[in-house]
């Protein structure tokens, strides 16, 4: 058995929007991995670089003329030293030479290579035997905002937590079962309804912020009492999408209102008393740690999630988490390019008492990695939508995970604080 590096080969291929994406194989003597690259939509303006200057073509020729000549005769095993490497191939913080998304692609690929040569699953050669607790999946139901736009609802997200299942598979139907009762009270209010559905597998429909709350919110009660567990809600507002830096107000277009912050505050606040949210990401454009760090002392029994805010990124969550902006970080590896950034986030995020909430993209592969990830870095939370093929992807390899790990799996510890 050898993790030598003996190839790494580009290609381009599409992701579930359709868009082009780059596509990495890494071939060691004995094993081999394989990624590809996700791509968001409502990005936070301080993500990396997705492609260098002509995007994918000219990604690939630096994977070919650049990086697999630094990566041949490496072992696959030093995870730090291969993107280290890709670090100082390209230079520049925000990977902008090489492309962030080049770099996800190399890095995921490397270290599945790994795991590959070893013969065991990639949680466990990144986690170790200890790493046995599978995440709660936090799933994308109503879409609205920039993923939607037209009629929907301006908050971008409406979300299930199923936070009282005993399994991830149970977790995982339940999740279901909410969107397809969704999907049923849809048609029952609007009959134009067509069961349209978003990048991310949710519902699209014409309906306010409220009636989306209220449809969801039945519901997750609904199911919650058919499967004898708590569904809970959750939100992504994406504000940073709403917020107008000019007038300095939240613009809410479909129901014709602005906020200032405090109003903003103070919406926020009031929905997730009146349905009891457990999980609210991004209330406040990126640049307001105040307003997350107020809101966060303000609510209880509420994880306040940071995407845009952090972008994963380990000196933004350092600047927030020392005024207790938030309380949960999103964790999507392509924001910051390597896995050895992302990780390092993920464990500054824990030792700062941060829930890490590892993430899909809205344009997304069959890529299961972040399944892998969740487990092997024990992020009680995975953000992967309930439908649609990327998702289920995630979904389906953490039941595998779940029947690999038998009697030794158990739910993560998901505190609401
Ligand atoms: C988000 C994500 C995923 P995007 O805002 O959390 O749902 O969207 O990938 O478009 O950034
Ligand atoms: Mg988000």
């Amino acid at each position: 058995m050898s993790t030598v590096i003996e190839d790494v080969i580009a290609r381009k291929v599409f992701n579930s929007r359709g868009e082009e994406t780059i596509e990495v194989d890494v071939i060691t003597n004995s094993g081999f991995g394989r990624a590809s690259a996700p791509a968001g939509k409502s990005r936070g303006k301080a993500e990396v670089v997705y492609f260098p200057p002509g995007g994918v073509d000219e990604a690939i020729k630096k994977v070919e003329e650049l990086i697999a000549p630094e990566l041949v005769g490496l072992n696959a095993d030093f995870q730090e030293e291969i993107d280290r490497t890709l670090h100082e191939i390209d230079s520049t913080k925000d990977f902008r030479v090489l492309g962030g998304n080049t770099a996800f692609a190399v890095s995921l690929a490397n270290a599945e290579a790994a795991a590959n040569s070893y013969g065991i699953p990639l949680f466990q050669y990144l986690g170790g035997y200890a790493a046995r607790e599978l995440p709660y999946p936090l799933g994308n139901v109503i879409s609205g905002g920039s993923h939607v736009g037209g009629r929907a609802p301006d908050i971008q997200e409406f979300l299930v937590l199923p936070a009282g299942a005993e399994s991830f598979s149970e977790a995982a139907e339940a999740n279901i079962r909410v969107h397809r009762k969704v999907g049923e009270f849809l048609k029952r209010k609007d009959k134009l309804f067509n069961f349209g559905k978003s990048d991310e597998g949710a519902w699209t429909a014409n309906i306010t912020n409220l009636e989306a709350l209220e449809i969801l919110a039945r519901a997750c009660e609904e199911v919650s009492n058919e499967v004898n567990f708590n569904c809970s809600l959750g939100i992504d507002l994406a504000a940073s999408t709403l917020w107008n830096g000019k007038t300095k107000k939240y613009v809410y277009q479909r129901e014709g209102k602005e906020l200032d912050s405090g109003e903003q505050l103070e919406f926020v606040r009031q929905i997730v008393e009146k349905y009891h949210l457990a999980y609210v990401e991004d209330p406040f454009h990126e640049e307001d740690y105040e307003s997350f760090a107020e809101l966060t002392r303000k609510l209880k029994g509420c994880l306040v999630c940071g995407d845009d805010l952090f972008v994963s990124n380990n000196e933004r969550l350092i600047h927030g988490a020392k005024m207790r902006a938030g309380n949960a970080i999103i964790i999507k590896v392509n924001q910051v390019g390597t896995l050895t950034d992302a990780v390092e986030t993920i464990e500054a995020a824990k030792r700062a008492g941060y829930i890490p909430v590892i993430s899909h993209r809205s344009g997304d592969t069959c890529d299961w990695h972040i399944a892998h990830l969740a487990v092997a870095f024990k992020c009680p939370i995975i953000k992967a939508g309930v439908v649609e093929g990327a998702r289920i992807a995630k979904i389906n390899e953490l039941i595998r995970v779940e029947e690999f790990l038998g009697d030794r799996a158990k739910m993560a510890e998901l505190p609401i604080v």
